[in-house]
């Protein structure tokens, strides 16, 4: 048994990545520079990996910004919009594709599967001709072979690449790009010739997709690209790998193909991967890579266990090497880096580095027996038992309160009909009530702020200063503009998810632990360890300073369960469910704490609610009980007259608008401005009977909307959503916006609100 991975970080240990690109955007680097700087940060990745003792390493996983977007560039999916600017350029041009020009619109963007990574999504139609770019996968395989090294490309797979493409501007809107496939084919023949022609023995081909529910009709295509592709004499062996979940009905379809190896899943798909391997009567022939390793998460791995696992892989298969279960793009790269957790708990963490050194501890021990890994072995079993005795990870306060909630805990007292009369009154709104979803602009100062406080230029108190300053700013800029529900503008806080992290006993933050979202933007997303309290109020101060300046009412601001746990990774020491209802229980007490200082309006944002919904249809019920539980418990301590909201952005919504009602919140804001209040009409059609603000201004662009445009805008929204119910706002937070635009946007916004309340009033 061998080992290896199917992708590594791509970013280096300082994001040099990032640096260089966007050095390169401003003008400040140069093209050899920045190749330069990206060769360089391969051959040290490649080097780790070597080091670490991982025998065949990939290659062509490295990206400018997207792998999906470079398999576009691999098959010559390029947009006609973008045609000249890849003619005139290819490094330019790639970029245009990833971002747009002055001219142009880029690629559309979403997200990978239910990772919190983004691909660009390919544009195809019937008119699309492919052709075949191997350059990239070709040199890239080339720079890595050394003597004594081998190196396995790894390529996105047609049937995959298909699935996740949509159809081109201007194409029939059921286009189904899977028509293509017998166009496409040839193309990846002849990029697999050109990876043999220059030495590769074998070729990764990634179909994360088959593991998401799929028709007779997507399986067939399956059947025929494999049994095309491997009835190929001129390639190389190929390695067809999925993850994410169990494969499923593709499994019997890929183990009849003709070709010579599939990489599974055997994490948290492990039964079913095994379950389903047994009766095709494994893979006889083949090489078996068994993901055992968790690609997704940062705990260290249970080792014992992972060589059952491979044990019983052993006799189905004519050869079992050993990965982690991904692409370890999803995990930061090292978690020795970081120096201000405590060591213990240290030991209990794996990022990219460490994983690949289990991934060879693991191959070891399968090859060689469980003696010629002993120290190994004994070492995982004190780091496993020391996580699983610890306090941290078992405060008895917290589970005994857990254990204590109840079903009316996560209720309202009163039903929404009957709490939205007590709001009214008690809050004096006019029709078509208009706020802002929290944030402000976080301008240079707050950033300078921020930065003086963590280095010792200014202390607590003068920190704080600025804040209220800013606070003070923000609430008198939003009374002079007539805004109904004002917000004191977040200036406090980094990450909507970060800052409560940071205040919560059980959460860990790191120094370095940078994953990329998309692009050259990273997030680093915080450690739910262990059990999760609150040891003081987290916004009160800030909510009631901004109270304190104005009689009208100042919406509270939280980060909600369910996202809080969507961007951080999550402990797998326990169920998930128990660690939604902890942090649940932290927020419900910051929600009281807010009432109790005289707030009468908290919004608690869901944004991530759609975003991890389950891969397969049969897990999304329980997901979105867990996750709708965990709103409630969090909201449902509140007086009736106090008015709960919720803001969730990315639009589509469709398919758990009755989740979102389930969420019994009062009032809910959506991004609706781009798609003309598209939202609205989904909401109305699933008869929707809440009230709701689909945002009218879009905050992703510095354009500022007219006021008639942001008035036609309500009008429509009026045709789906009745008066008494709907509410105006932008589509989302104000804190990537500069302030001239926030002013004018925010000025029409309120001028269009007062016009169609004048308008209903005289009709
Ligand atoms: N916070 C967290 N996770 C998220 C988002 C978030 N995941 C989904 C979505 N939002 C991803 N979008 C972004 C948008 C911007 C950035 C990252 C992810 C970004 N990052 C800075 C960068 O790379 O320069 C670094 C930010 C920092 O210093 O923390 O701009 O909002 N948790
Ligand atoms: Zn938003």
């Amino acid at each position: 048994a061998r080992a290896t991975v199917y992708g590594y970080p791509r970013q280096g240990p300082n994001r040099e990545l990032k640096k260089a690109i966007e050095g390169y955007w401003k003008g400040r680097v140069t093209a050899d520079a920045l190749r330069a700087t990206a060769a360089d940060l391969r051959r040290t990745s490649r080097q780790q990996l070597t080091d670490a003792g991982v025998h065949e390493v990939p290659t062509g996983d490295f990206s400018y910004y997207d792998h999906v977007l470079d398999t576009s560039v691999m098959v010559g999916a390029v947009p006609a919009r973008h045609r000249d600017a890849v003619a005139a350029d290819a490094l330019d041009g790639y970029f245009a594709m990833a971002r747009g020009t002055q001219d142009v619109a880029p690629l559309e963007m979403t997200k990978w599967f239910d990772t919190n990574y983004h691909y660009l999504v390919p544009e195809l139609g019937s008119d699309t001709v492919f052709a075949a770019d191997s350059t990239k996968q070709v040199d890239e395989f080339t720079e890595a072979l050394a003597p004594g090294l081998s190196a396995r490309p790894v390529l996105l797979g047609p049937v995959t690449y298909l699935l996740l493409a949509k159809p081109a501007p201007g194409v029939a809107a059921d286009f189904d790009p899977l028509t293509l496939l017998d166009r496409l084919l040839p193309v990846y023949a002849e990029v697999l010739a050109d990876l043999r022609a220059a030495g590769a023995a074998w070729v990764q081909l990634d179909e994360p997709a088959l593991v998401q529910d799929r028709s007779p009709a997507e399986l067939n295509a399956a059947a025929r690209a494999y049994r095309g592709l491997g009835a190929l004499t001129d390639r190389p062996k190929l390695l067809v790998a999925s993850y994410f979940d169990r494969l499923g009905d593709a499994l019997p379809v890929l183990a009849k193909a003709p070709v010579e190896g599939l990489a599974l899943d055997f994490t948290e798909a492990a039964a079913a991967n095994l379950d389903d391997l047994a009766a095709v009567g494994g893979l006889p022939g083949k090489r078996l890579v068994a993901g055992v390793v968790n690609g997704r998460n940062i705990w260290v791995n249970d080792l014992s266990r992972s060589l059952a696992t491979l044990g019983t892989l052993l006799g189905l298969a004519d050869r079992v090497d050993v990965s982690a279960s991904c692409s370890l793009l999803h995990v930061p790269l090292d978690a020795a880096a970081e120096h201000d957790i405590d060591p213990q708990i240290l030991r209990w963490l794996a990022f990219a580095r460490q994983k690949t050194a289990e991934t060879v501890t693991l191959a070891k021990g399968l090859a060689q027996g469980t003696n010629a890994i002993a120290g190994e072995l004994a070492a995982n079993r004190a780091d496993l038992a020391s996580r699983a005795a610890s306090p941290i990870t078992h405060d008895p306060a917290v589970r005994s309160r857990a254990a204590a909630v109840t079903g009316a805990d996560a209720r309202r007292s009163q039903p929404y009909a009957e709490r939205t009369a007590a709001q009214r009154t008690h809050l004096g709104l006019p029709l078509l009530p208009t706020t802002t979803i929290g944030s402000f602009p976080q301008t240079a100062e707050l950033r300078t702020a921020r930065a003086d406080l963590r280095a010792g230029r200014i202390d607590t108190v003068g920190y704080e200063q600025r804040i209220e300053a800013e606070i003070r700013e923000v609430i008198s800029f939003q009374e002079k503009t007539g805004l109904d529900v004002l917000v004191h503008g977040e200036p406090e806080r980094n990450d909507m998810v970060q800052y409560f992290a940071e205040q919560l006993t059980g959460y860990l933050a790191t120094q370095h632990g940078w994953v990329q979202s998309y692009g050259t933007r990273y997030v680093r997303p915080p450690i739910l360890a262990g059990d999760i309290s609150r040891t003081a109020p987290m916004t009160v101060r800030w909510t009631a300073y901004a109270q304190s300046l104005t009689g009208l009412p100042v919406k509270g601001m939280l980060t909600g369960p369910v996202t809080m746990l969507a961007w951080s990774f999550v402990r797998d020491d326990q169920p998930l469910g128990d660690t939604a209802r902890q942090v649940a229980l932290a927020l419900r007490d910051e929600v009281g704490d807010l009432e109790a200082a005289g707030t009468s309006v908290i919004q608690v944002d869901e944004p991530a609610l759609r975003e991890t919904l389950p891969l397969r249809a049969a897990g999304r019920a329980a997901y979105l009980d867990r996750a709708t539980e965990a709103f409630r418990l969090t909201t449902s301590g509140v007086r009736p007259d106090t008015q709960i909201h919720t803001h969730m952005c990315y639009a589509e919504f469709g398919d758990i608008v009755q989740a979102i009602d389930d969420l019994d919140a009062d009032v809910i804001s959506l991004e609706a401005a781009r798609s003309h209040m598209q939202v609205a009409r989904e909401l109305a059609a699933h008869g929707y009977p809440r009230e709701a603000g689909p945002g009218v201004y879009d905050i992703h662009s510095p354009r500022v909307p007219g006021a008639e445009e942001a008035a036609a805008l309500l009008r429509t929204g009026l045709e789906a959503i009745p008066a008494e119910r709907l509410w105006v706002n932008p589509d989302c937070g104000l804190k990537t916006r500069g302030w001239p635009e926030t002013r004018a946007s925010l000025e029409n916004l309120v001028a269009a609100a007062r016009t169609v309340r004048l308008e209903i009033a005289g009709s």
